[in-house]
Protein backbone atom coordinates (compact mmCIF):
# COMPACT_ATOMS: atom_id res chain seq x y z
CA UNK A 1 0.00 0.00 0.00
CA UNK A 2 1.34 3.14 -1.30
CA UNK A 3 1.69 5.27 1.95
CA UNK A 4 2.75 8.48 -0.01
CA UNK A 5 -0.56 8.99 -1.82
CA UNK A 6 -2.50 11.91 -1.13
CA UNK A 7 -5.95 13.46 -2.19
CA UNK A 8 -5.69 16.75 -4.72
CA UNK A 9 -6.88 19.57 -2.59
CA UNK A 10 -7.42 21.56 -5.45
CA UNK A 11 -9.56 19.34 -7.42
CA UNK A 12 -11.77 18.44 -4.28
CA UNK A 13 -12.32 22.26 -3.70
CA UNK A 14 -13.06 22.68 -7.14
CA UNK A 15 -15.68 19.93 -7.06
CA UNK A 16 -17.29 21.39 -4.20
CA UNK A 17 -17.31 24.81 -5.62
CA UNK A 18 -19.06 23.43 -9.11
CA UNK A 19 -21.51 21.34 -6.87
CA UNK A 20 -22.22 24.64 -4.67
CA UNK A 21 -23.27 25.99 -7.87
CA UNK A 22 -26.74 23.84 -8.28
CA UNK A 23 -29.72 25.66 -6.62
CA UNK A 24 -27.40 28.34 -5.16
CA UNK A 25 -29.53 31.02 -3.73
CA UNK A 26 -29.16 35.04 -4.45
CA UNK A 27 -28.66 35.42 -0.63
CA UNK A 28 -26.26 32.92 -0.76
CA UNK A 29 -26.41 29.71 0.29
CA UNK A 30 -27.47 26.38 -1.65
CA UNK A 31 -30.58 24.29 -1.45
CA UNK A 32 -31.27 21.20 -3.18
CA UNK A 33 -34.44 19.83 -2.03
CA UNK A 34 -34.70 15.59 -2.51
CA UNK A 35 -35.96 15.26 -6.08
CA UNK A 36 -36.49 19.13 -7.33
CA UNK A 37 -34.82 20.35 -10.35
CA UNK A 38 -32.19 21.05 -8.02
CA UNK A 39 -31.58 17.99 -6.79
CA UNK A 40 -31.70 16.74 -10.38
CA UNK A 41 -28.80 18.81 -11.34
CA UNK A 42 -27.02 17.80 -8.40
CA UNK A 43 -27.51 14.22 -8.95
CA UNK A 44 -26.44 14.45 -12.89
CA UNK A 45 -23.62 16.09 -12.17
CA UNK A 46 -22.38 13.87 -9.79
CA UNK A 47 -23.06 10.60 -12.01
CA UNK A 48 -21.36 12.45 -14.75
CA UNK A 49 -18.22 12.56 -12.00
CA UNK A 50 -18.96 8.41 -11.15
CA UNK A 51 -18.75 8.07 -14.93
CA UNK A 52 -15.61 9.87 -15.99
CA UNK A 53 -13.78 7.66 -13.40
CA UNK A 54 -15.28 4.66 -15.06
CA UNK A 55 -16.69 3.70 -11.96
CA UNK A 56 -20.27 1.01 -12.59
CA UNK A 57 -23.44 3.81 -11.81
CA UNK A 58 -26.19 1.63 -10.16
CA UNK A 59 -29.62 3.46 -9.09
CA UNK A 60 -31.87 1.84 -6.76
CA UNK A 61 -35.49 1.69 -6.61
CA UNK A 62 -35.34 4.71 -4.00
CA UNK A 63 -33.44 7.02 -6.08
CA UNK A 64 -29.91 6.01 -4.21
CA UNK A 65 -26.52 6.34 -6.45
CA UNK A 66 -23.98 3.39 -5.77
CA UNK A 67 -21.59 3.10 -8.42
CA UNK A 68 -18.68 0.54 -8.31
CA UNK A 69 -14.34 0.40 -8.80
CA UNK A 70 -13.61 -3.02 -9.27
CA UNK A 71 -11.42 -4.90 -6.51
CA UNK A 72 -8.85 -7.40 -7.85
CA UNK A 73 -11.25 -9.84 -5.73
CA UNK A 74 -15.08 -10.54 -6.23
CA UNK A 75 -15.65 -9.21 -2.72
CA UNK A 76 -18.18 -7.43 -0.86
CA UNK A 77 -17.45 -4.18 -1.42
CA UNK A 78 -16.08 -0.91 1.03
CA UNK A 79 -18.47 1.74 0.89
CA UNK A 80 -17.59 5.41 1.26
CA UNK A 81 -19.92 8.36 0.78
CA UNK A 82 -22.75 10.77 2.45
CA UNK A 83 -25.60 12.43 0.42
CA UNK A 84 -26.06 15.17 -2.09
CA UNK A 85 -29.32 16.36 -1.27
CA UNK A 86 -29.38 19.98 1.33
CA UNK A 87 -31.75 21.52 3.66
CA UNK A 88 -33.68 24.46 2.99
CA UNK A 89 -31.07 26.98 2.73
CA UNK A 90 -27.72 25.28 3.30
CA UNK A 91 -23.93 25.28 3.32
CA UNK A 92 -21.91 23.63 0.74
CA UNK A 93 -21.00 20.84 3.04
CA UNK A 94 -22.89 18.77 4.19
CA UNK A 95 -23.15 15.55 2.73
CA UNK A 96 -21.89 16.64 -0.69
CA UNK A 97 -18.26 16.83 0.99
CA UNK A 98 -18.69 13.03 1.76
CA UNK A 99 -19.55 12.20 -1.84
CA UNK A 100 -17.01 14.13 -3.07
CA UNK A 101 -14.74 13.14 -0.69
CA UNK A 102 -14.96 9.24 -2.05
CA UNK A 103 -15.29 10.52 -5.33
CA UNK A 104 -11.56 11.85 -4.75
CA UNK A 105 -10.41 8.85 -3.72
CA UNK A 106 -11.46 6.57 -5.90
CA UNK A 107 -9.45 8.97 -8.84
CA UNK A 108 -6.18 9.60 -6.24
CA UNK A 109 -6.23 5.48 -6.72
CA UNK A 110 -7.29 5.45 -10.29
CA UNK A 111 -4.29 8.21 -11.01
CA UNK A 112 -1.83 5.97 -9.17
CA UNK A 113 -3.06 3.12 -10.46
CA UNK A 114 -3.72 1.14 -7.28
CA UNK A 115 -5.25 -1.96 -7.53
CA UNK A 116 -7.40 -2.99 -4.30
CA UNK A 117 -8.76 -6.41 -3.16
CA UNK A 118 -11.88 -5.71 -2.34
CA UNK A 119 -14.22 -3.24 -4.34
CA UNK A 120 -14.80 0.70 -3.30
CA UNK A 121 -18.38 1.57 -3.76
CA UNK A 122 -19.20 5.25 -3.93
CA UNK A 123 -22.47 6.09 -2.81
CA UNK A 124 -25.11 9.28 -2.69
CA UNK A 125 -28.31 8.43 -0.43
CA UNK A 126 -31.11 9.92 -1.40
CA UNK A 127 -33.56 11.98 1.04
CA UNK A 128 -30.77 12.04 3.94
CA UNK A 129 -32.07 15.78 5.19
CA UNK A 130 -35.12 14.92 5.04
CA UNK A 131 -36.88 18.03 4.83
CA UNK A 132 -39.30 17.83 1.54
CA UNK A 133 -39.93 14.19 2.91
CA UNK A 134 -39.84 12.49 5.89
CA UNK A 135 -38.10 10.33 7.28
CA UNK A 136 -35.19 11.90 6.87
CA UNK A 137 -32.20 9.63 6.29
CA UNK A 138 -34.76 7.61 4.21
CA UNK A 139 -32.76 6.38 1.64
CA UNK A 140 -30.70 4.81 4.08
CA UNK A 141 -33.32 3.28 5.92
CA UNK A 142 -34.62 1.80 2.40
CA UNK A 143 -31.09 0.71 1.72
CA UNK A 144 -30.74 -1.53 5.31
CA UNK A 145 -34.42 -2.57 4.71
CA UNK A 146 -36.17 -0.76 7.48
CA UNK A 147 -38.73 1.33 4.90
CA UNK A 148 -40.34 -0.84 1.68
CA UNK A 149 -40.00 0.77 -1.71
CA UNK A 150 -43.68 1.24 -2.02
CA UNK A 151 -44.09 2.62 1.60
CA UNK A 152 -41.51 5.45 0.07
CA UNK A 153 -43.02 5.90 -3.07
CA UNK A 154 -46.60 6.51 -1.01
CA UNK A 155 -44.74 9.23 0.97
CA UNK A 156 -46.47 13.16 0.80
CA UNK A 157 -44.01 15.74 0.75
CA UNK A 158 -44.51 18.58 3.14
CA UNK A 159 -45.61 20.48 -0.11
CA UNK A 160 -47.77 17.50 -0.67
CA UNK A 161 -46.26 16.32 -3.56
CA UNK A 162 -45.63 12.47 -3.63
CA UNK A 163 -42.13 11.12 -3.16
CA UNK A 164 -42.85 8.01 -6.20
CA UNK A 165 -44.08 10.64 -8.75
CA UNK A 166 -41.09 13.49 -8.09
CA UNK A 167 -38.52 10.13 -8.23
CA UNK A 168 -40.20 10.03 -11.32
CA UNK A 169 -40.44 12.50 -12.49
CA UNK A 170 -36.82 13.26 -12.69
CA UNK A 171 -35.42 10.12 -13.79
CA UNK A 172 -33.54 8.68 -10.69
CA UNK A 173 -36.30 5.56 -10.05
CA UNK A 174 -34.15 3.00 -10.44
CA UNK A 175 -34.13 -1.12 -10.99
CA UNK A 176 -31.93 -2.10 -8.37
CA UNK A 177 -32.96 -3.30 -5.13
CA UNK A 178 -32.28 -1.27 -2.21
CA UNK A 179 -29.39 -3.05 -0.32
CA UNK A 180 -28.59 -5.24 -3.35
CA UNK A 181 -24.92 -4.52 -2.85
CA UNK A 182 -23.88 -5.45 0.77
CA UNK A 183 -20.91 -3.50 2.02
CA UNK A 184 -17.60 -4.83 3.58
CA UNK A 185 -17.72 -1.83 5.67
CA UNK A 186 -18.87 1.59 5.32
CA UNK A 187 -16.87 5.02 6.38
CA UNK A 188 -18.53 8.38 5.57
CA UNK A 189 -16.77 11.75 6.43
CA UNK A 190 -18.94 14.77 7.27
CA UNK A 191 -18.44 18.10 8.67
CA UNK A 192 -18.57 17.46 12.68
CA UNK A 193 -21.92 20.94 11.64
CA UNK A 194 -21.03 21.77 15.54
CA UNK A 195 -18.12 23.34 17.78
CA UNK A 196 -16.75 20.18 19.16
CA UNK A 197 -13.94 20.54 17.30
CA UNK A 198 -13.43 23.74 16.90
CA UNK A 199 -13.26 24.29 20.72
CA UNK A 200 -10.66 21.87 20.87
CA UNK A 201 -8.65 23.50 18.35
CA UNK A 202 -8.59 19.73 16.26
CA UNK A 203 -9.45 19.55 12.13
CA UNK A 204 -10.28 15.79 12.55
CA UNK A 205 -12.70 13.31 14.54
CA UNK A 206 -13.46 9.79 14.87
CA UNK A 207 -16.90 8.99 15.69
CA UNK A 208 -17.91 6.16 17.97
CA UNK A 209 -21.50 6.94 18.65
CA UNK A 210 -24.37 8.62 17.39
CA UNK A 211 -27.35 10.82 18.38
CA UNK A 212 -30.80 9.11 18.52
CA UNK A 213 -33.77 11.39 16.36
CA UNK A 214 -37.33 11.37 17.07
CA UNK A 215 -39.56 13.87 14.75
CA UNK A 216 -42.74 14.41 15.86
CA UNK A 217 -45.75 16.42 13.97
CA UNK A 218 -48.09 17.70 16.80
CA UNK A 219 -51.82 19.19 15.77
CA UNK A 220 -52.66 21.61 18.18
CA UNK A 221 -56.84 22.29 17.53
CA UNK A 222 -58.84 24.84 19.41
CA UNK A 223 -61.64 27.42 18.38
CA UNK A 224 -61.32 29.69 15.18
CA UNK A 225 -62.76 33.49 17.23
CA UNK A 226 -62.59 37.05 17.26
CA UNK A 227 -59.47 38.82 18.44
CA UNK A 228 -61.63 41.65 20.09
CA UNK A 229 -64.40 40.68 21.33
CA UNK A 230 -63.71 37.11 22.68
CA UNK A 231 -62.84 37.29 26.56
CA UNK A 232 -59.86 35.86 27.43
CA UNK A 233 -60.81 33.06 29.85
CA UNK A 234 -63.22 31.90 26.85
CA UNK A 235 -60.53 31.29 24.54
CA UNK A 236 -59.20 28.10 22.93
CA UNK A 237 -56.11 29.36 21.95
CA UNK A 238 -54.11 27.03 19.22
CA UNK A 239 -51.18 29.23 19.17
CA UNK A 240 -51.39 29.77 22.87
CA UNK A 241 -51.39 26.63 23.44
CA UNK A 242 -48.16 25.68 20.74
CA UNK A 243 -46.24 28.93 22.01
CA UNK A 244 -46.33 26.76 25.85
CA UNK A 245 -45.57 23.84 24.07
CA UNK A 246 -42.08 25.37 22.16
CA UNK A 247 -41.60 27.03 25.03
CA UNK A 248 -41.76 23.05 26.85
CA UNK A 249 -39.06 21.65 24.72
CA UNK A 250 -36.23 23.81 25.93
CA UNK A 251 -37.24 22.84 29.69
CA UNK A 252 -37.42 19.12 28.37
CA UNK A 253 -33.61 20.11 27.05
CA UNK A 254 -32.14 21.80 30.00
CA UNK A 255 -33.43 19.44 32.56
CA UNK A 256 -32.60 16.28 31.00
CA UNK A 257 -29.30 17.77 30.11
CA UNK A 258 -25.90 16.03 28.32
CA UNK A 259 -26.85 15.47 24.78
CA UNK A 260 -30.57 16.17 24.81
CA UNK A 261 -32.11 18.44 21.87
CA UNK A 262 -35.16 19.58 21.31
CA UNK A 263 -36.28 21.99 18.01
CA UNK A 264 -39.35 23.55 16.83
CA UNK A 265 -38.27 24.03 13.07
CA UNK A 266 -41.51 24.11 11.58
CA UNK A 267 -44.94 25.90 12.07
CA UNK A 268 -48.23 26.87 10.75
CA UNK A 269 -51.30 28.60 12.45
CA UNK A 270 -55.20 28.32 10.51
CA UNK A 271 -56.69 30.49 9.59
CA UNK A 272 -53.35 32.39 10.02
CA UNK A 273 -55.47 36.20 10.21
CA UNK A 274 -54.53 39.14 12.25
CA UNK A 275 -57.39 39.55 14.13
CA UNK A 276 -58.52 35.91 14.08
CA UNK A 277 -57.67 33.23 17.28
CA UNK A 278 -55.28 30.48 15.89
CA UNK A 279 -57.85 27.41 15.44
CA UNK A 280 -55.31 25.05 14.70
CA UNK A 281 -51.26 24.89 14.71
CA UNK A 282 -49.13 22.18 13.08
CA UNK A 283 -45.80 22.37 14.17
CA UNK A 284 -42.54 19.87 14.08
CA UNK A 285 -40.56 18.37 17.20
CA UNK A 286 -37.00 16.90 16.79
CA UNK A 287 -35.68 15.61 20.00
CA UNK A 288 -32.76 13.93 20.20
CA UNK A 289 -30.26 12.23 22.37
CA UNK A 290 -27.47 9.84 22.04
CA UNK A 291 -28.61 7.98 25.55
CA UNK A 292 -31.70 6.16 23.82
CA UNK A 293 -33.71 5.96 27.25
CA UNK A 294 -33.26 9.49 28.15
CA UNK A 295 -34.75 10.37 24.42
CA UNK A 296 -37.67 8.05 25.71
CA UNK A 297 -37.94 10.37 28.06
CA UNK A 298 -38.07 13.58 26.50
CA UNK A 299 -40.85 12.16 24.39
CA UNK A 300 -42.76 11.14 27.18
CA UNK A 301 -42.46 14.29 29.18
CA UNK A 302 -43.58 15.92 26.05
CA UNK A 303 -47.25 13.74 25.67
CA UNK A 304 -47.35 14.68 29.23
CA UNK A 305 -47.25 18.44 29.03
CA UNK A 306 -49.65 17.95 26.25
CA UNK A 307 -52.28 16.34 27.90
CA UNK A 308 -51.97 19.19 30.58
CA UNK A 309 -52.24 22.00 28.11
CA UNK A 310 -55.30 20.17 26.24
CA UNK A 311 -57.30 20.81 30.34
CA UNK A 312 -55.93 23.46 30.62
CA UNK A 313 -56.31 25.38 27.37
CA UNK A 314 -59.43 23.77 25.87
CA UNK A 315 -57.53 22.59 22.96
CA UNK A 316 -56.96 18.93 21.80
CA UNK A 317 -53.45 17.86 20.71
CA UNK A 318 -52.46 14.46 18.45
CA UNK A 319 -48.79 13.76 18.26
CA UNK A 320 -47.61 11.73 14.92
CA UNK A 321 -44.32 9.57 14.74
CA UNK A 322 -42.32 11.78 11.43
CA UNK A 323 -39.29 9.54 12.26
CA UNK A 324 -37.41 7.31 15.01
CA UNK A 325 -33.62 6.41 14.25
CA UNK A 326 -31.94 4.84 17.98
CA UNK A 327 -28.82 5.93 18.74
CA UNK A 328 -26.13 3.97 17.62
CA UNK A 329 -22.83 2.76 18.38
CA UNK A 330 -20.18 2.22 15.75
CA UNK A 331 -18.06 -0.74 14.81
CA UNK A 332 -15.00 -0.19 17.50
CA UNK A 333 -13.07 -1.99 14.82
CA UNK A 334 -13.69 0.28 11.87
CA UNK A 335 -13.12 3.51 14.95
CA UNK A 336 -10.15 1.84 15.38
CA UNK A 337 -9.12 1.93 11.55
CA UNK A 338 -9.77 5.54 11.29
CA UNK A 339 -8.12 5.78 14.45
CA UNK A 340 -4.84 4.25 12.88
CA UNK A 341 -5.14 6.36 9.58
CA UNK A 342 -4.75 9.58 11.93
CA UNK A 343 -2.02 7.97 13.28
CA UNK A 344 -0.30 7.49 10.32
CA UNK A 345 -0.95 10.99 9.31
CA UNK A 346 0.69 12.05 12.49
CA UNK A 347 -2.87 13.59 13.08
CA UNK A 348 -4.53 13.76 16.60
CA UNK A 349 -7.56 11.65 16.55
CA UNK A 350 -10.62 13.16 18.60
CA UNK A 351 -12.89 10.44 19.73
CA UNK A 352 -16.39 11.86 19.35
CA UNK A 353 -20.33 11.66 19.46
CA UNK A 354 -22.41 12.90 16.73
CA UNK A 355 -25.24 15.37 17.21
CA UNK A 356 -26.10 15.22 13.86
CA UNK A 357 -28.12 12.11 12.50
CA UNK A 358 -26.34 10.15 9.28
CA UNK A 359 -26.93 7.60 6.98
CA UNK A 360 -24.24 5.85 8.85
CA UNK A 361 -26.30 5.27 11.76
CA UNK A 362 -28.41 3.04 9.37
CA UNK A 363 -25.74 1.33 7.68
CA UNK A 364 -23.78 0.16 10.70
CA UNK A 365 -27.11 -1.94 10.65
CA UNK A 366 -25.92 -3.58 7.68
CA UNK A 367 -21.92 -4.02 8.09
CA UNK A 368 -18.96 -2.73 10.61
CA UNK A 369 -19.80 1.22 10.17
CA UNK A 370 -18.14 4.16 11.60
CA UNK A 371 -17.47 8.29 10.76
CA UNK A 372 -14.76 10.86 10.08
CA UNK A 373 -15.79 14.49 11.14
CA UNK A 374 -13.85 17.48 10.15
CA UNK A 375 -14.04 20.67 12.41
CA UNK A 376 -16.81 23.42 11.54
CA UNK A 377 -16.22 26.76 12.03
CA UNK A 378 -17.84 28.38 14.74
CA UNK A 379 -19.74 24.49 14.76
CA UNK A 380 -22.41 26.53 12.32
CA UNK A 381 -24.09 24.50 10.17
CA UNK A 382 -27.13 24.11 8.01
CA UNK A 383 -26.74 27.60 7.12
CA UNK A 384 -24.70 29.46 4.19
CA UNK A 385 -22.11 30.24 6.74
CA UNK A 386 -20.99 26.49 7.25
CA UNK A 387 -17.27 26.41 6.88
CA UNK A 388 -14.19 23.93 7.09
CA UNK A 389 -11.10 25.40 5.87
CA UNK A 390 -9.26 23.97 2.53
CA UNK A 391 -6.12 22.28 4.70
CA UNK A 392 -9.29 20.45 6.73
CA UNK A 393 -11.18 19.35 4.21
CA UNK A 394 -7.59 17.87 2.99
CA UNK A 395 -6.93 16.56 5.85
CA UNK A 396 -10.29 14.44 6.49
CA UNK A 397 -9.88 13.63 2.60
CA UNK A 398 -6.75 12.02 3.24
CA UNK A 399 -7.78 9.87 6.55
CA UNK A 400 -10.83 8.22 4.27
CA UNK A 401 -8.12 7.42 1.70
CA UNK A 402 -6.06 6.22 3.94
CA UNK A 403 -8.73 4.24 5.98
CA UNK A 404 -10.86 2.66 2.68
CA UNK A 405 -7.19 1.46 1.08
CA UNK A 406 -6.49 -0.15 4.82
CA UNK A 407 -10.45 -1.52 4.88
CA UNK A 408 -10.19 -2.42 1.23
CA UNK A 409 -7.13 -4.60 1.73
CA UNK A 410 -7.78 -6.60 4.35
CA UNK A 411 -9.76 -9.88 4.52
O1 LIG B 1 -30.85 16.39 10.91
C1 LIG B 1 -29.70 15.96 10.88
O2 LIG B 1 -29.14 15.67 11.88
C2 LIG B 1 -28.98 15.78 9.57
O3 LIG B 1 -28.40 17.00 9.22
N1 LIG B 1 -29.86 15.33 8.54
MN1 LIG C 1 -25.54 15.65 6.28
MN1 LIG D 1 -27.80 18.09 7.30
Amino acid sequence: MDKKVQINRKRLIQRLDELAQIGALDGGGVSRLTFSDADKAGRDLTVSWMKALELTVHIDQVGNLIAVRPGEEDLPPVMLGSHVDTVTVAGRFDGSYGVLCALEVVQVLNENNIATRRPIAVVAFTNEEGVRYTPGMLGSMAYVGELSVSDARAIQGFDGSNFGEEMDRIGYAGSMEPGAIKPHAFVEIHIEQGPVLDQADLPVGVVHTITGITWLEVTITGTANHAGTTPINLRKDAGLAAAKLIEFLRDIATSIGGQQRATCGMIAFEPNAINVIPSKAVLTVDLRNSDGQALIAAEQRLQARAKELETSDGVTITIRDLEHVLPMKFDPLIVDAIGQSTKELNLPAHRMVSGAGHDAQLLAKMCPTAMIFVRSRDGISHNPAELSSPEDLEKGANVLLQTALNLANQD
